[in-house]
């Protein structure tokens, strides 16, 4: 059994990514779970995409999606995904979209069977600022993460996003504790 962790390159003109820079710090193994991890692209669609093919061929029984959300003032594990598609910036591909759906008939929003509270409480617990997010918005962090629980049921994973603030607010270092509290307690809360 594994887990696959993805973060994003850097968007909108930053030099990197935090999500990635925290990704890559998470310990190669977390509960004796080897850990794969994937650098996605900020395009509508085609990270979908290339999470849902990694995903295919690993077959892992965790999948934690992360990214960057500005102005954050902690960790944020994501509740829903909404098929919705809306950016006040266009993608890495030069897509911008002004309100439509990711899935057109597709369920309005969708909601993770992963302990979101319990996270939540063990990184406070590590004195890591941590909060519950209702949105992950409607840019490329949604989308992923809506395509990421469509397909949960058909290939046997359970998936969470979780956004990570800027590293003014919590450096690499610190945001990788938080990822691997939040395996931790994806593995072991009921
Ligand atoms: N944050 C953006 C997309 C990539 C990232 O790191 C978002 O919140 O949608």
């Amino acid at each position: 059994m594994s887990i696959l962790l993805t973060g994003f390159e850097p968007f909108g003109g930053a030099a990197a990514n935090p999500s990635w820079e925290a990704v890559q710090r998470v310990p190669e193994a977390v509960c004796g779970r080897e850990v794969h991890r994937m650098r996605l692209p900020v395009v509508y669609q085609q990270a979908a995409d290339l999470l849902l093919a990694e995903i295919r061929r690993l077959q892992p029984e965790l999948v934690i999606c992360t990214g960057v959300a500005s102005g954050r003032s902690g960790v944020t594990p994501e509740l829903v995904a909404l098929n919705y598609r809306w950016g006040a910036i266009p993608d890495n591909a030069g897509q911008r979209f002004s309100g439509e759906p990711i899935c057109p008939g597709g369920e309005t929003a969708l909601m993770t069977r992963l302990p979101v509270h319990a996270m939540v409480e063990a990184l406070r617990a590590k004195e890591i600022p941590a909060g519950l997010s209702l949105s992950a918005g409607a840019y490329v962090c949604n989308d992923v993460y809506y395509h990421l629980l469509l397909h949960e049921a058909e290939l046997g994973y359970r998936g969470l996003f979780v956004h990570v603030p800027d590293e003014a607010v919590l450096c690499a270092e610190r945001a990788a504790l938080a990822l691997t509290a939040c395996i931790e307690t994806a593995l072991t809360a009921e």
